[in-house]
């Protein structure tokens, strides 16, 4: 589902989005839930809401569901220091990781997320108005009661919270991204995270202010990236993503 605003004659704002991968009769009330969430959304209310159901015949793969932690931190000064630190650490250049916060705080609103080199810090997806939008993913249900058990969720942020950690956790399952940063463009919502493979679904509370209508997301590629494969895995590839055995 896609919701956005008329602004001047031909421009148009996001206002929210969704997706998720479901059996066939379930379809029709997950459209309804997205169409009502687009129209009582804290962006504003929308002048269109497109919603695509899609059958998927390709096989779904597995991804595994990344670990949840959260870190104490107090104003988005202080986030920005930690995800820096995070982001030096997996071997992202300091000049990736300016060119990252550049996106996240800017004033311009994209639908996807932007697809950035490691060490160039260069912008690599195709439609830097809209970004690449990562579709196609669903928990499976054990995945679904360990979000539940594991971490401390409010009741009225589970939602939001597991659509971000099944996202997060199908584009940390492909091996040339190094990591993501997300910051919610809901002006209530002021919980963000940082999310790679080794280090988890870090949440990170207070990473903006409230009332802030800026957020975005960056994905981290590695040096040897193929983007167009990457873009095809992200959008294309049917994943859905169950826990991880405990052994
Ligand atoms: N694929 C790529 N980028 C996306 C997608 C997607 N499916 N959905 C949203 N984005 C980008 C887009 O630029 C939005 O402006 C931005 O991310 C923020 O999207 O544990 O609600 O849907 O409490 O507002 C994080 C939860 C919630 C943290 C994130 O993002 C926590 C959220 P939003
Ligand atoms: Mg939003």
């Amino acid at each position: 589902m896609r919701a956005s605003k008329k602004i001047g004659k031909h421009g148009q704002m996001h206002i929210s989005g969704a997706e998720t991968i479901c059996t066939r009769l379930k379809s029709a009330d997950i459209a309804k839930q997205y169409i009502e969430r687009a129209l009582t959304h804290t962006r504003g209310i929308p002048d269109e809401i497109v919603v695509t159901v899609e059958r998927i015949t390709e096989k779904p793969c597995n991804a595994r569901l990344l670990e949840t932690s959260t870190i104490k931190c107090s104003s988005p000064d202080e986030s920005r220091i930690i995800i820096t630190e995070h982001l030096l650490r997996l071997g992202i250049s300091e000049r990736a990781v300016k060119s990252g916060f550049k996106i996240l705080d800017s004033n311009k609103r994209m639908r996807g997320a932007s697809l950035m080199i490691c060490d160039t810090g260069a912008r690599v997806e195709p439609d830097r108005a809209r970004g690449v939008r990562v579709s196609r993913f669903g928990l499976s249900k054990s995945a679904m009661d360990q979000i539940s058990k594991t971490s401390r969720i409010k009741k009225s942020q589970f939602t939001t919270v597991a659509e971000a950690i099944s996202l997060a956790s199908k584009t940390a399952s492909h091996p040339d991204i190094v990591a993501e940063v997300c910051i919610s463009d809901d002006p209530d919502y002021t919980t963000g995270y940082i999310a790679s493979s080794t280090l988890g679904y870090m949440r990170i509370p207070n990473i903006k202010v409230e009332g802030d209508m800026r957020g975005g997301r960056v994905i981290y590629l590695s040096r040897s990236a193929k983007p167009e494969d990457v873009i095809r895995y992200l959008e294309m590839s049917p994943v859905i993503i169950r826990p991880q055995r405990r052994r």
